[in-house]
């Protein structure tokens, strides 16, 4: 095994393109350099989404040294509150979107669209602020969180980058996600493509390439927080009752486009129905029935809560308040990864694998996962 393949296995793991089942569970797949069955979900989305370090588990709460930015309502909208059904709505659910349960969440105030560019750089701007992926690599910081053994990487690899989708030119086994994400050094929210692209003309994209930290920092300094789960789902239907969709019921293939998804088939062939091949501006499409754009496709959404696949089961089925989430994550496919909810899909999601954009669905990823199609947006309690 090639050291940028075994790199690329350790610091990454799939996606938003994939099967919802994996014929090919008789394989193996190299993470951390060491050879594992390939489990028969354990590459698909309803899995897991690329991380940056495997294993890497850094609980760092973000220090800013600048005064946050005057707290307000601009660009929000008023969530109210409510009681609801939280989880699964279709044959298309996956095991951890079940037990469906009842949630009572307050109202709350929540972005109207991803955080974008334009946002996320007068952050910067007021603070300095420097993101995961333009941070490189300590190896003697990283290799604690692997298996004992596990070899030095080549220090061309262990560079500040981050994951970019490349897709492929033919139709490629779903199960080697390391053929449609690249390790691309320089990437970050500034060059979402890598060196050579820019955000110049796109403050109204959605900003990529964040991690939970990143997200975190921004939210403080915006005086706002990350929704929970619960918040984001509730905030998700829109108003609507045990729909699949932000929009209802329709498929998302069928009448006029609805979100940012990927049309045609993953990961070579993009038919383009919704008019972006990649990100898309925010509210490109219509918000759903609370006013927000975007809650489904575009960029997955970080959440505030770790990630727990048997979290619905072990709440109180009489119905919880304002939930939030697992004291401690816990993913079986990767045991001892820290791992934050990720929710909405992405422009890489489809209908025939991923279908991230159902409101009910649940992704994770180790919290310094930086992507090209992984952004955020911010919720305030008053
Ligand atoms: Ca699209």
């Amino acid at each position: 095994m090639k050291a940028k393949t075994i790199l690329i296995s350790s610091l990454t793991i799939l996606i938003a393109g994939c099967k919802h089942k994996n014929e090919n569970s008789n394989k193996v797949y190299i993470e951390a350099g060491i050879a594992r069955p390939l489990k028969k979900v354990a590459l698909c989305c309803e899995s897991r989404i690329p991380a940056r370090f495997v294993g890497m588990t850094i609980s760092v709460e973000p220090v800013l040294h600048n005064s946050p930015a005057a707290a307000n309502h601009d660009h929000m909208v008023w969530i109210p509150a409510g009681t609801y059904l939280m989880g699964a709505d279709n044959k298309q659910a996956l095991p951890d979107e079940y037990p469906k349960h009842k949630v009572h969440v307050d109202g709350f105030w929540m972005d109207i669209t991803e955080v974008t560019n334009a946002a996320f750089a007068k952050f910067v701007k007021a603070t300095g602020y420097v993101t995961t992926a333009e941070k490189k690599p300590d190896w003697n910081v990283l290799k604690k969180q692997l298996p004992p053994g596990t070899p030095k990487p080549a220090d061309s690899l262990l560079v500040a980058a981050s994951l970019v989708f490349v897709p492929s030119k033919k139709p490629v086994s779903l199960d080697d996600y390391s053929q449609w994400w690249a390790w691309k050094k320089g990437a970050s929210w500034k060059h979402p493509h890598g060196p050579g692209s820019n955000i110049v003309g796109k403050g109204n994209y959605p900003v990529v390439h964040i991690s939970y930290f990143d997200a975190v920092a921004y939210c403080k300094w915006a005086g706002k927080r990350l929704p929970t789960e619960a918040e984001w789902e509730w905030a998700a239907r829109g108003g609507l009752t045990n729909n699949i969709y932000p929009w209802g019921n329709e498929n998302v293939n069928t009448g006029k486009p609805k979100a940012n998804t990927w049309e045609g088939s993953f990961p070579y062939k993009n038919t383009l129905k919704d008019h972006f091949y990649g990100l898309a501006p925010v509210a490109s499409f219509a918000a759903n029935g609370y006013g927000l754009y975007d809650m489904a496709g575009n960029v997955w959404e970080w959440c505030a809560d770790y990630y727990d696949y048997r979290y619905y089961g072990k709440l109180n089925p009489q119905g919880v308040s304002n939930p939030k989430g697992p004291a401690v994550s816990f993913d079986p496919d990767e045991p001892n990864a820290q791992k934050r909810v990720v929710r909405g899909g992405s422009f890489l999601c489809n209908e025939s694998y991923c279908t991230g954009y159902r409101v009910a669905r649940r992704m994770k990823t180790t919290e310094d996962s930086g992507m090209e199609h992984l952004g955020f947006r911010c919720v305030q309690n008053q």
